[in-house]
């Protein structure tokens, strides 16, 4: 699949394109089944809320073969490529669980950490964003200022009060002042990603971003593919594959029907 050139503009504008309902009733019938397969796991790469129910479960592409055949969908690969003008791997993946009572997510580039502690030389890379759930302005969409694309790294690293190990990657934390952000939101307004379920978001990873606490009874569940282009790689081997890549081969899409073929294997 590729972007119309309409899509193509928007994106080199905004910094993001959405393209609603890009996957299927069937197609998501097979990520919901995997997302509860991943979600079961109590490794080191899941993420949990307060109160021990997962909020983030990373690497979901190495986990599941269901997941393993999302991030060579052509209809995600198609469009990545063409907004990257270059072949792609993936540098992470995650799940975000955001239940009822999920927490907040603060305002951050993705950029930011790929490119100090990963070591990702340019912000050629994009965060795809499926929807797996419809996404309302009421369920805590994700929030994003438009344009920031080209603002360059505007977080500040700090020393992350939560780390548990500070000789680790974990010991700084990338935030974003108030005072920036109140400076970026007046020049570039901000949006919030809303659209049924199947809804692909492809978004430049240096756009500020972030989501609140998910008051209401709705589940919002949001998987994510950070993929960057062939010669943009990580170069400094100091997390853990489940959060940034050592296979650096490019994506190979797979059929339309990637995901379907695992219908049968979806019950109850
Ligand atoms: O899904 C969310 O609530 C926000 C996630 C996010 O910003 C991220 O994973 O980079």
């Amino acid at each position: 699949m590729q972007l119309t050139p309409e899509q193509v503009a928007e994106y080199a504008e905004k910094g993001y394109v959405l393209v609603p309902g890009l996957l299927k009733a069937p197609e998501l019938e097979v990520l919901e089944a995997a997302m509860h397969a991943v979600t079961r796991r109590d490794g080191p790469e899941v993420m949990r809320e307060k109160n021990g129910q997962p909020h983030v479960v990373y690497g979901m592409h190495m986990l599941d073969e269901r997941f393993r055949a999302l991030s060579r969908h052509p209809g995600l690969v198609g469009p990545a490529e063409q907004l990257l003008g270059n072949r792609i791997f993936v540098h992470q993946s995650r799940v975000n669980v955001k239940q009822t009572g999920g927490a907040i997510v603060d305002w951050h580039q993705d950029f930011g950490t790929y490119h100090r502690v990963d070591g990702v030389p340019e912000p050629r890379g994009l965060m795809i964003s499926i929807l797996l759930d419809e996404v309302t302005a009421c369920n805590a969409p994700l929030m994003l200022v438009p344009g920031t694309q080209t603002a360059g790294l505007v977080s500040e690293a700090r020393i992350n009060p939560d780390a548990e190990d500070h000789a680790s990657a974990a010991k700084y934390r990338y935030d974003i002042s108030l005072e920036t952000l109140d400076g970026l939101v007046r020049e570039h307004g901000l949006e919030a990603i809303t659209g049924p379920a199947g809804s692909v978001l492809f978004m430049n990873m240096n756009v500020v971003h972030g989501s609140t606490v998910n008051i209401t009874p709705l589940r919002r569940v949001i998987l994510y593919l950070n993929v960057c282009a062939v010669d943009n790689r990580g170069e400094t081997f100091a997390r853990p594959e489940y959060l940034a890549a050592r296979d650096f081969s490019p994506i190979e899409p797979l059929g339309e029907d990637c995901l379907l073929t695992f219908r049968e294997t979806v019950k109850g």
